[in-house]
């Protein structure tokens, strides 16, 4: 089965209101009009997620959260829940994210209940993984990324991959203008792949889709989708502007 690219935009604690969020959604909307054969989608702040959708109704670019607790309801001060998540629209949810795992001290354990309770809702996990510069530096992206894989994904059944979205994101290349070349980011994407082949099998590997994330911009991105297991973007900073974004969803 090929994989339908995916392009999404992580908002992070950005832009600053309500106002800025809907304008920037119907920009994004009104440029990737009639746009084909990819997925989009924008992970804004909890707040905007229903303005957001809102403004993006009929567009066909559907709308995630950025975290997630997991717990349903009860008393979790400052927590949400993927059901509350549901109730408005999100249709999947970081998990991983590097600035989950280093401001907020997320760790392994957490991020695979996390992935674990998006799945038991039918929403799909977009798991973030990626390794430290000094990591990258000794060589050790792979085996990094092999053990947060293995730990993330515990209890996933290969049934529930078609669900999962992995994104690869080296943090040496988060928000630093530092994009991983497509050569050391294909290498690995394949070794991804690879491992999940090991665990699920050829055929389920095959089809989960692996974005690059990490200073992708309108330059860089054309070069990255042309990789064979590249199959999107997970976009920050570049997302906050509609023409970069929507030309980044526009790849060749
Ligand atoms: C990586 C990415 C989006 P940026 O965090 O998740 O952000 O494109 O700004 O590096």
């Amino acid at each position: 089965m090929a994989r339908t690219p995916i392009i999404t935009g992580n908002w992070k604690m950005n832009p600053g209101d309500m106002a800025s969020a809907v304008q920037l959604a119907a920009d994004v909307a009104a440029q990737t009009k009639g746009l084909e054969g990819v997925e989009v989608g924008i992970i804004p702040p909890y707040p905007f997620v229903p303005p957001v959708r809102d403004a993006l109704k009929g567009s066909g670019i559907t709308v995630g959260a950025q975290n997630a607790f997991v717990e349903d309801k009860g008393a979790f001060t400052g927590a949400v829940s993927t059901t509350m998540l549901l109730s408005v629209g999100c249709e999947y949810v970081l998990c991983g994210h590097s600035e989950r795992r280093t401001i907020f001290k997320e760790d392994n354990a957490l991020i695979n209940s996390k992935v674990l309770k998006v799945l038991s809702k039918n929403m799909r996990p977009i798991l973030c993984i990626g390794e430290s510069k000094e990591e990258y530096e000794s060589g050790l992206n792979k085996e990094v990324c092999a053990v947060q894989l293995g730990k993330n994904l515990a209890g996933v059944t290969a049934e529930q991959m078609k669900d999962v979205v992995i994104a690869y994101e080296p943090v040496w290349a988060i928000g630093t203008g530092l994009v991983a070349t497509p050569e050391v980011a294909q290498s690995v994407h394949a070794y991804i792949r690879s491992w999940l082949a090991g665990k699920y099998g050829q055929a389920v590997a095959d089809d989960v889709r692996i974005q690059y994330g990490g200073s992708v911009t309108p330059e860089s991105v054309d070069d990255l989708m042309a990789c064979p297991d590249i199959d999107g973007a997970l976009v920050g900073g570049a997302s906050l502007v509609a023409d970069k974004f929507a030309r980044i969803c526009r790849f060749q």
